[in-house]
């Protein structure tokens, strides 16, 4: 029997030549030894206590095979203490949540070193027992971060009662410990309601969720988000320690509060940790059975904490210990580093509990962010108590950045991320991964966006177009980049079709579907885009016609599934290949054309439809805050979080000439704002005209009635004022 390592504890192909067999075993443990594979057994004998091990005990039925060969394996399943495993004590690794596995010819061991343990060395067998044949095989293994998991807490859409079921089962069959319930948009956890008991049917389906969990490993943590309109007051605190109460009864044993995204009195470090700590002694651990609570401070950020002030200080001396602070790192959407913490944990005098906002979406609605996990360190396992990643409103794409999280948390040092993604793309649709994988290599980056974080894409094929573009702006291409670029086009057009009809899981395709139909255009007019190529270099004026007019309606239809699909009122739309090959074929359209209309004398239009118009700003967090257009409607990007307006400090929009304009309509999501900005629009942008506003609520209008090209608001005070931009739509008589 031969054994080939192939990447050292990741994938090991094992068995005799030709008979070659794959494990894979992810999170990647921290030990595995392979000493070759045997035929499956007839039959099986139990040993140790199953009635106390039984939603470990019970999957068994499911990944151990009965075979032909006229042998009994005995299986032993216990934690450390107990009698059945009382032989391996010494060989299970001192670790919460460690296990020793090991498969040999008579024995089966599965040995934790406590009950989660337990669980996960199942999970390990698991991946394992797929193959033909059972793996001998001895792991040790263990989690090198204590916490980790999903924290649902993206504004949009929260997940569906069956797409939460489905996750928590992805994080226990994954090793994830926790999962953190705070989607912004339910009303329950958040303003207005969170003072409320949950209706009848979601407090059921609540229950439901935290027995799924329990099953599978995992922490049900329920959070809070009651600080926009918190009163520090005794009558609040006891409002809070009451629906605390009534989760408790739910089957809670895990919470947490969230200070994030708030402003006004709500934000006081003193008055927030009082809280927290009155919360700690008087229900945690009056409890026994409450896991540490977890809190998000307002101060969530690097760029957005101000020591001066004092906030993270304040909350790291105040704070009983016990509590768990978390952090998104350097910015609102950034990676982890080593410095980056060694900034924070000094402070807040704990190691962060990071809050990873990849692959959340709720900023760039318009894309799907499927591509790899990469960019935090991997040496800061001790500089952190927990890593938990926010996600998609769509649960199931979000699967492939889970899990990976899954496996970097699990073991940082060993984590490989193009390997840990190909796998994930493997177990979300094992029947049509190639297709899944082409989709993702070109769904990864979020296009230009306010955070200004960006992810690499279509990376393979990326200096092939580079190269292609840049020699054919100087007249020639080489064959092979066109033919790369032809076939990659070719691929992305069948992957389409392929994902669109695929059953192996539905509710991904189903997610995918708005994407998908994009991806297939894109694939579309790559083809057609290289065919104008061709048809200029032959000067088949007859070819580059139909091809030119098929491309122009592609772009049309491009147009209209943006327009139809996925129409939420943040980032409506549907992009896909955004970074690399949409801007490809847009090039090429354009190159291609203008050098058939000079070879021709003909004038076609080469303009390719984009937004001409932008915002500016003097507020930091306002850079780059995308404009589209919706017929005669310029529309500003809304942001989520709260706006910190300097003295003087404007936003504006700046049209690309001189328009009728004749209303704006804006919201900055608080009732006062009308005394602070002073509207102000001008033909030149140095010359401006100051025009009245009205409010209602939280709702700013103002007829405008003049041909401008710029409109701004300005905060007219000498002093910072605070806002949300929940909407700025500026209406324009067309011409
Ligand atoms: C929110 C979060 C949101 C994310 C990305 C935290 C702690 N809070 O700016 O709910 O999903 O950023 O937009 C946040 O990240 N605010």
């Amino acid at each position: 029997m031969r054994i080939r390592f192939i990447v050292l504890s990741v994938l090991w192909l094992i068995g005799a030549s030709g008979m070659a067999q794959e494990v894979a075993i992810y999170p990647v443990p921290q030990s595995v030894i392979l000493k070759g594979q045997m035929p499956w057994p007839d039959s099986y004998r139990m040993e140790g206590d199953t009635v106390a091990h039984f939603h470990t005990y019970r999957q068994l039925g499911t990944i151990l095979k009965k075979g032909k060969q006229q042998h009994t394996v005995a299986v032993c399943i216990g934690k450390r203490g107990e009698k059945a495993v009382s032989k391996y004590t010494r060989m299970i690794p001192r670790h919460p949540e460690g296990y020793y596995l090991s498969i040999d010819k008579d024995r089966i061991v599965l040995a934790g070193n406590d009950e989660r343990g337990l669980f996960y060395a199942m999970q390990t067998l698991r991946q394992l027992a797929q193959g033909e044949q059972l793996p001998l095989a001895e792991v040790k293994d263990y989690p090198l971060v204590r916490f980790r998991g999903v924290v649902e807490g993206f504004y949009g859409t929260p997940w569906s009662h069956q797409a939460r079921m489905r996750q928590l089962q992805f994080y226990g069959a994954n090793k994830m410990n926790t999962y953190i319930y705070g989607p912004k948009d339910d009303p329950y956890h958040s303003c207005p309601d969170w003072r409320k008991p949950y209706p009848e049917k979601e407090a059921r389906q609540l229950k439901e969720l935290v027995k799924v969990a329990k099953e599978n490993e995992v922490d049900f943590v329920w959070a809070i988000h009651p600080g926009q309109d918190i009163k520090w007051n005794s009558e609040d605190r006891e409002i809070l320690l009451a629906k605390f109460e009534s989760m408790y009864q739910l089957g809670i044993r895990s919470f947490a509060v969230f200070f994030d995204d708030i402003s006004g009195e709500g934000t006081d470090p003193r008055r927030q940790a009082e809280l927290l700590n009155e919360i700690d002694d008087r229900f945690v651990k009056v409890k026994k059975d409450v896991t540490p609570l977890i809190m998000c401070p307002t101060e969530y950020n690097k760029s957005w904490s101000n020591p001066a002030r004092g906030y993270l200080k304040t909350l790291g001396e105040e704070l009983n210990s016990s509590v768990q602070i978390m952090w998104t790192g350097d910015r609102v959407i950034s990676d982890i580093t080593k410095e980056g913490l060694a900034w924070v944990n000094p402070q807040i005098r704990r190691p962060a509990y990071i809050w990873w906002n990849f692959p959340v979406s709720d900023y760039v609605r318009d894309h799907l962010l499927m591509g790899a996990v990469y960019g935090n360190d991997t040496e800061v396992k001790d500089e952190m108590s927990g890593f938990v990643t926010n996600p998609m409103e769509h649960a199931e794409a979000s699967k492939i950045a889970i899990f990976s999280v899954a496996d970097y948390a699990w073991n940082p040092r060993q984590f490989n991320s193009q390997a840990s993604w190909k796998a994930a793309v493997k177990v979300l649709l094992p029947q049509q991964s190639e297709a899944l994988q082409t989709f993702v290599n070109h769904n990864s980056d979020l296009g230009v966006n306010v955070h200004g974080y960006r992810r690499e894409e279509s990376v393979d094929i990326q200096p092939v177009a580079e190269r292609f573009l840049k020699d054919y702006r100087q007249g020639k291409y080489g064959r092979d980049d066109f033919k790369a670029l032809a076939d990659e086009f070719e691929r992305i057009l069948e992957t389409a079709d392929l994902l669109l009809v695929d059953e192996g899981n539905k509710e991904l395709v189903a997610e995918m579907t708005p994407w998908l139909y994009q991806f297939k255009v894109l694939g579309e007019s790559g083809k057609e885009a290289l065919a104008m190529v061709q048809a200029v270099e032959e000067g088949d004026k007859a070819v580059f016609m139909r091809k030119y007019k098929h491309l122009r309606a592609l772009q049309q239809r491009s147009f209209q599934i943006d327009q139809t699909y996925n129409q939420n009122p943040y980032q409506p739309g549907v992009k896909t290949g955004s970074k690399v090959m949409q801007p490809l074929v847009d090039s090429i359209f354009v190159l291609a054309t203008q050098e058939f209309n000079r070879k021709s004398g003909t004038a076609l239009s080469s303009e390719v439809f984009t937004s001409p118009h932008r915002s500016f700003s003097t507020v930091a967090q306002f850079r780059q805050l995308p404009v589209r257009v919706k017929t005669t409607r310029v529309v500003m990007s809304p942001l989520l979080e709260v706006v910190k307006w300097g003295a003087g400090e404007y936003l504006g929009v700046e049209l690309d000439k001189v328009y009728d304009l004749q209303a704006l309509d804006a919201d900055f999501g608080v009732k006062n704002s009308a005394e602070w900005l002073q509207l102000e629009v001008s033909a030149d942008g140095e010359h401006w005209t100051t025009l009245p506003v009205t409010q209602q609520a939280t709702q700013l209008k103002a007829a405008l009635n003049c041909q401008a090209r710029y409109i701004r608001l300005v905060n007219k005070e000498d002093r910072v004022r605070e806002s949300y931009l929940r909407k700025f739509i500026v209406v324009t008589g067309g011409k």
